[in-house]
Parts: structure tokens; C-alpha cells; sequence
């Protein structure tokens, strides 16, 4: 078989791209030589006190080690005296703080173990195989467990062996957490070797179940049912199947129902659990393993990379406090950027819900902001990285769930134009369709009346065109974003109101900035509770000016002849979105004149630096934006929050600011990360690991603009290394190798044909050879710029760039 072929057909097989990794692909692990400690659930469960049902967990926050198959999560303790796994179904929702619904706990599962003073302790998190493992000895006894989450079989597998025969006991002992707050009834139910969990939460009529299956070999189990518990006696290994569900369905019904109607109260999920439970048990462990192997690595194994590092074997919280302590340590930047990849594998896969603000993991009875889809930043960042890092599969999660809520949007969008703009209303007609801010698994809120502007529509839908863009999915364009862009530009279109030439959305607000009335005295707006609320703000008609110039490129892109196109073809002129201020600042509002003449000059949303990024207004065609928005960067300071500082770090890196956005990075990693690398805002989130994870990709490659950038924003500290399978816009399949800060090679896997063009330093005179050697016939733009036709499946190297 020709070369070409075979690497074309292992991508296509999805397995690892190793152009420039020298042999197996890295190892990442975290470990700890001692168990999670678990004080904060436990405290709460001495008091058991009503007024903390969300003791802050730390144990939990900290030191658990996350598995996760999209539709569940499970946080491993790896304790050896009692044992607990935190269990999370994403579709499992109380009334939450807002009384709009908020993920909740689903179930704790304790394994009493009472094994006190074991030696040879050591618990880790396999990112390669996204596989936590425990070993301990004790009494001469060498103890081992596994615990994954399956996404093809969707159940959570806990394995339990030891080297020799009949050395296990253990009970088995799941709880329904916060039962005592009354809000869902729930029992455990134990029988033969079956622990069933179920029980409803009436506000949403949701029916929920969870089985753990309890399969011995060897020795013997004792179903408990007054305690709802299963012994396990002198056993030689123990297999501890776990699937939950609900009666939760996405569909837009579910979205506009009340809360009683939002899902059918007759319906019970427990013969699909009861199958799945069977299907897996049929399977047995060894095949379950492979299926989850196979199908994890499928999506991990495509990225590798070096960033000038050697791999430490120290555990990760002393690499982690070293690291705080200010020693250089690329190896745990990287690890950082492969858990990125790993987070949002096991928190966001077809089929399940997109990933949400914990992105799958929660052990609260009020998870903060209610876990869930906050539509002014949080959710984006969630997949800003997902295309560029190879997981575009991660993000159909996103798409179904777009598709089911677009139905209340569209009624969302008419509302919103009945309101503010009336005469621009097609009564019981198109009105486009737009996303407010605080969505959940059950909510999905309108625009505008709250602490942010109608950007969070362009925010999401940019999305949607950067999936197209990266996949080159034709069928998706004429389907799903196509369409999505040209209603969404229906929508602004009728929210644009005219200002003398100028046409500004009106209300708009810059996402959560708080003002002072003194600031805004005498300005046009007016204070809307703290925030500021006024005409055309950046964050708005930045996102307006992005929505339409993709609707047009798709348009473009397919020789599409909407009407309507005309239209928003003369609005983009008129929108002025990009205002440079008299401290030479990327304007937050039009009015405001001096940096943060109106807001907190230290607020962590930079939302004016959206058009930036995630956008594509402020590009190298305007230096000048391109100077006032690296100067609004350093006014703002990187004294902030987590995903707040992702999102500094991504706007550093396509500035070119390779040190800064190293910078960034190093702060994240110092001031929000903790030892089992999830990261804070604080409390936990998941977003600033997802948009953490973009910001290497963005440092180290862009496609944003008219061509791919290899090494954009490369610091000192990463000068040597490589990387292989990071994509770029156009389905381009890119590998690089550099040495001391300039690329040596390049290699690029056309997955969908078509003009590559290719930006790097010195790559001018380079010669390019397709997978037989032979040389390309290449445009040369300058010194720094090449492109070429390629063709679909062809691998392509860059040679002896100088
Ligand atoms: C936005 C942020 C908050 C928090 C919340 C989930 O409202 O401003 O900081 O991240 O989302």
C-alpha cells in the first residue's frame, strides 16, 4: 500500500497522526501516592444541616479524579478505608437557585473497604486511556482497581482485583444525596446482585434511575434490602457495572412545556437502563475495556505534542506546587493542554448534552450557576478549542442541542423585536431567532433584559460557522448553519435601529459590567440594575458584524441567492462596530471616551475584545485595532478569573503575543489550578480548562485569517518541539516541528482537497512534495507565505524552510 494511503487511512480510522512523534505518542498521567481526602462531604454529613446542603467541598473540588462519557460523570476518591464515586447525570436537575433548574448530585456510591494502613499507595488518571487506577498492598495482598466511563456502552465500570484468590470484601453502599431537602423522593433497592436507585423530582416530572450491578467471581454477595446495600465476601475480582438515566428528552417541547410538562411523568427509564445494564454484563469486562479503549483513543490519540518538555514522574501535586513556587515546567503546560482535550471527551459526545459549565461533574445540591449553559462566554469557551484540537465529534452535542432549542429562540426573537423594535416585526412571521444568556438542560432564556446584550446569538452562532469552516461539512452548511446565520442576521437586522447613517442595536449591554451612576451621568443610557445599557455597545455590534460577514462568505461559499442577503449587505457598512478611544483602547461602549469611563476597569469579561477573538473583525488587515486591543489587554490587567484569563490568553495569541499568552498561561496554571488540574473560577468550572486548551492550539496554530499560520505565537519557553494532528479551517490536518522558535517542517493532511495557504516564517522558498515525493507546484507570496492546489487525502511536506 502506498504511504499516502496508509497515513490517510489510519486518520481516517482516527488513529494518531505521527508525522513528526518519534515512535508511541506521550504518556499523560496525574497521580498521588495517597487517596483523596474527603472531609467536606463527610463534615456535612455529621451535621447534616439544612442551611449548607452546598458545603463547599474541596476534597472533592481538589483532589477527585474526573471519568466521564459525556452522559455521565463519576469523581474517584480512590480511598481505600470507604470509598466514594460521585456520580453525575447531566439530564438530572433540581429547581436550582434561580428556581430554573440546576444540575444536581445524582448519587454518591461508597465501597466500604475499612482497609486502614496500606503501603505502596498509588491512585492515577490515565489520560491516554482515560482509565482511573488505584493499587495498594495490604497484609501481603496486592490490591488493584480500574474505573472508566464507556461511552459506546454508556456505564460507568469500576474493577476491582486482587493477586490473590478470595482476598475481596467489600459492601457495596449507593446514596441518594439531599433527600432531606425534600425536593425528590428516592429509594435504594437492593436485590440478588442488583442495587437499584430510583426515584422522581416532581418539579419536572423527572423519573430517575440508576442500577450498579454487583458481579462477583469467586466468594459470595449478600443483598441487604433494609439498608439497600450488597456484600461481597472473600471474592477473587469484582465487576461494578453502573448506568443511570432519566425520562429527560432533548426536544424543543421541553423547552417551551411548563416546568410539570416538560417531561412525560408516565415514562420511566428503567428498561432501557435494565437492556443496557444486560448488554454490558453480556459483553464482560475485557470487551467493555476494549469498546472503551478503542473509542477514546480514537478521539485523544489524533493530537500530539512536544512543547520543549521532558516528562516528570513527580506526583501532580508536588509538580503542580513547584510549578506555583515559580520553577519552569513545560511538561505540566502540556499535560494541561492534553487534559483540556481529555475534559472535553468525557464531558461532551453525540448525543449526550453539550458540556456544561462543571462540564459533567457535580457533587452539589445547588451546582453553582446551575451548571449551566451561560450563553455570554462560558458555553463558547467550552468549544472554542474543540475544532482545532481534533474533537470535532465532541461538538454535535452542541448541535442537537441548537436544534432542539431553536424553535423557543425564534419565539424568543419575536418577542424580543415586539418589544424593542415594533415596527420592525413580521407578525406571525420571521423574526429570525435569538439565545439570552443563562440557559440550562431545561431552560433556554431570551435576549437582552438581562446583564448582557444580544451578542450571545453571534457568540454561539459563530460556532456553528467554525464547525463548517473546519469540517467542510456541505450538508451541515445547507442545513444547520446556513440557515442559523441567515435567521440570526433576520433577527439583528430587525433589533438595528438607526442613528443618524449608523445603525445600532438598542438595548445593549456589555456582558456584566457593572457601572456606577456616576459614571453614566449624563451619558445617552442608563443604569438597568448595575449594568449599563445603551446603544450599539462593542460586544453587540461586533457580534452583528460577525454574524453577517459569515452569513455572507456561507452564501459566498455556496452560490446562495437569499433576498434577504441584499439586506444585510448594505447593514454591514453601517455598523461601525470598532471604536478606538482617546486612551488608544478598543472602546467597550461608544460613549465611554478614556479607558473605563463607564464599568470596572479591572472586569474580568473583556467582551469589546470578542471581535478579536473569538472573532475575526480586528485582524492584520487593522493594525491599528490590532495595537488598541493589545493596549485595552494590558489596561485590563490579568488580575482576574479563570476562564476569564483563558479568554486573555486566546486574544494574546492572535495578536501574536507569544510571551504574553504565556504569561497568561502561566497564571492560570499558578493562581486557578488545583491538584487534580481542574481549574477555578472559583468555584470549579469547566471552562477555563476547555479555553485554556484553545489557547495552546491558537499559540501554536490559526486559520482565522485568509491563511494557516503555523506558530503564531510561539514563547521562548516552548522554542523546540513539535506537534501533529492540530486542524486548521479548510480540513486541513496539520503537523509542525521547530527548533529554537523557527518551523524546520511542516506537514499537512488535506482531508477535504482545495487551495492551502500557508503562512510561517521563512517558508517563502520552501519546497513542497506530496506523499510520492514529488514536488508541488507552489505560489510563493513574499517571504513568509506559500499556497497550492491539494487534493483530497494527500499528505504534503513542507521542506527546508529558511
Ligand atoms: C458568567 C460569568 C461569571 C460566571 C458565570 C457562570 O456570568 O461572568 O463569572 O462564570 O458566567
Amino acid at each position: 500500500m502506498k504511504k499516502t494511503v496508509k497515513i490517510y487511512l489510519l486518520l481516517a480510522a482516527g488513529l494518531a497522526l505521527t508525522v513528526f512523534t518519534q515512535g508511541s505518542p506521550r504518556t499523560y498521567e496525574i497521580w498521588e501516592p495517597e487517596p483523596a481526602p474527603n472531609r467536606g462531604r463527610s463534615q456535612w454529613e455529621r451535621t447534616k444541616s439544612l442551611d449548607r446542603p452546598n458545603s463547599y467541598d474541596k476534597d472533592w473540588e481538589q483532589w477527585s479524579y474526573p471519568v466521564g462519557n459525556g452522559y455521565v460523570g463519576a469523581c474517584v476518591f480512590g480511598r481505600t478505608d470507604i470509598e466514594r464515586v460521585q456520580i453525575t447525570d447531566k439530564t438530572l436537575h433540581n429547581k436550582g437557585k434561580y428556581g430554573k433548574g440546576g444540575l444536581t448530585s445524582f448519587a454518591e456510591l461508597y465501597l466500604d473497604f475499612n482497609q486502614d494502613d496500606v503501603q505502596n499507595y498509588r491512585r492515577s488518571l490515565s489520560l491516554n486511556e482515560a482509565i482511573a487506577h488505584v493499587s495498594y498492598e495490604k497484609g501481603g495482598v496486592a490490591y488493584q482497581r480500574e474505573y472508566f466511563a464507556s461511552y459506546p456502552d454508556n456505564v460507568i465500570v469500576i474493577r476491582l482485583t486482587a493477586d490473590q484468590k478470595g482476598a475481596l470484601s467489600l459492601t457495596v453502599r449507593p446514596e441518594i444525596p439531599y433527600l432531606e431537602r425534600k425536593e425528590r423522593t428516592g429509594s435504594v433497592i437492593a436485590e440478588g446482585n442488583l442495587l437499584t436507585l430510583k426515584g422522581t423530582m416532581p418539579l419536572f416530572s423527572c423519573n430517575y434511575e440508576g442500577q450498579i450491578q454487583v458481579l462477583n467471581e469467586g466468594g459470595s454477595v449478600t443483598a441487604d434490602s433494609e439498608n439497600g446495600t450488597i456484600t461481597v465476601s472473600q471474592a477473587d475480582a469484582v465487576t461494578l457495572l453502573i448506568a443511570t438515566g432519566t425520562n429527560y428528552r432533548l426536544q424543543d417541547s421541553l423547552f417551551r412545556n411548563p416546568p410539570a410538562k416538560k417531561l412525560n411523568s408516565h415514562e420511566f427509564p428503567h428498561d432501557e437502563i435494565s437492556t443496557r445494564i444486560q448488554a454490558a454484563q453480556a459483553m464482560g469486562f475485557a470487551a467493555l475495556k476494549e469498546r472503551h479503549l478503542q473509542d477514546f483513543q480514537n478521539l485523544f490519540g489524533r493530537v500530539s505534542v512536544n512543547l520543549n518538555s521532558t516528562p516528570s514522574a513527580e506526583p501532580t501535586h508536588l509538580l503542580l506546587q513547584k510549578y506555583k513556587d515559580g520553577e519552569a515546567n513545560t511538561w505540566l503546560e502540556e499535560l494541561m493542554f492534553q487534559y483540556g482535550r481529555y475534559l472535553l471527551i468525557a464531558s461532551s459526545r453525540e448525543k449526550s448534552l453539550p458540556a456544561n459549565l462543571q462540564g459533567t461533574w457535580s457533587q452539589d445540591y445547588f451546582t453553582p450557576w446551575s451548571g449551566g449553559y451561560w450563553h455570554d462566554i462560558n458555553i463558547q469557551m467550552n468549544y472554542w478549542g474543540v475544532m482545532s484540537a481534533n474533537l470535532s465529534e465532541c461538538f454535535e452535542a452542541y448541535i442537537e442541542f441548537y436544534k432542539a432549542y431553536l424553535p423557543l429562540t425564534r419565539q424568543h426573537a419575536s418577542d424580543y423585536v415586539r418589544q424593542h423594535n415594533p415596527e420592525q416585526l413580521t407578525e406571525g412571521g420571521d423574526n429570525g431567532w435569538i439565545i439570552g444568556t443563562g440557559a440550562n438542560a431545561y431552560h433556554i432564556p431570551g435576549a437582552g433584559a438581562s446583564h448582557s446584550g444580544t451578542g450571545t446569538g453571534g457568540f454561539t452562532a459563530k460556532l456553528l460557522m467554525e464547525y463548517y469552516q473546519f469540517t467542510q461539512d456541505e450538508g451541515f452548511l445547507d442545513e444547520v448553519a446556513y440557515p442559523a446565520m441567515l435567521s440570526l442576521s433576520r433577527f439583528y437586522s430587525k433589533a438595528l435601529v438607526p442613528h443618524g447613517e449608523l445603525l445600532l442595536v438598542e438595548p445593549s449591554t456589555s456582558p456584566e459590567n457593572p457601572a456606577t451612576p456616576k459614571q453614566v451621568e449624563g451619558m445617552p443610557g442608563h443604569l438597568r440594575g448595575k449594568h449599563y445599557s445603551t446603544a450599539g455597545c462593542t460586544f453587540d455590534q461586533g457580534f452583528i458584524w460577525e454574524t453577517f460577514a459569515d452569513t455572507l462568505a456561507m452564501a459566498d461559499a455556496r452560490d446562495k441567492k437569499d433576498p434577504f442577503l441584499d439586506t444585510i449587505r448594505e447593514q454591514i457598512t453601517r455598523l461601525d462596530p470598532i471604536l478606538v478611544g482617546a486612551s488608544g483602547q478598543i472602546k467597550e461602549y461608544r460613549e465611554e471616551n478614556h479607558y473605563s469611563d463607564i464599568g470596572d476597569p479591572k472586569h474580568r469579561h473583556i467582551s469589546h475584545l470578542c471581535p478579536l477573538f473569538p472573532g475575526t473583525l480586528i485582524d492584520s488587515n487593522h493594525p491599528d485595532w490590532m495595537q488598541a486591543a493589545s493596549h485595552t489587554l494590558d489596561l485590563r490587567g490579568n488580575k482576574t478569573t479563570g476562564w476569564a484569563l483563558a479568554h486573555r490568553m486566546n486574544c494574546r495569541a492572535r495578536l501574536g503575543e507569544g510571551e504574553k499568552a504565556h504569561e497568561v498561561y502561566q497564571r492560570f496554571i499558578r493562581e486557578r489550578t488545583v491538584p487534580n488540574l481542574w481549574t477555578l473560577h472559583p468555584p470549579f468550572q469547566i471552562d477555563g480548562s476547555l479555553g485554556t486548551m484553545a489557547g495552546v492550539a491558537e499559540m501554536l496554530l490559526q486559520s482565522h485569517d485568509d491563511a494557516i499560520q503555523v506558530l503564531p505565537a510561539l514563547p521562548a519557553a516552548w522554542k523546540t518541539g513539535h506537534f501533529d494532528g492540530l486542524v486548521a479551517r479548510g480540513n486541513f490536518v496539520i503537523s509542525a516541528k521547530w527548533q529554537n522558535g523557527n518551523a524546520t517542517a511542516i506537514a499537512i493532511l488535506s482531508r477535504s482537497g482545495g487551495e492551502c495557504r500557508i503562512a510561517c516564517s521563512s517558508i517563502g522558498t520552501a519546497t513542497v512534495r506530496d506523499s510520492g515525493g514529488k514536488k508541488v507546484k507552489v505560489a510563493r507570496e513574499g517571504k513568509h507565505r506559500i499556497h497550492f492546489a491539494s487534493t483530497a487525502g494527500e499528505t504534503y511536506t513542507v521542506q527546508t524552510i529558511k
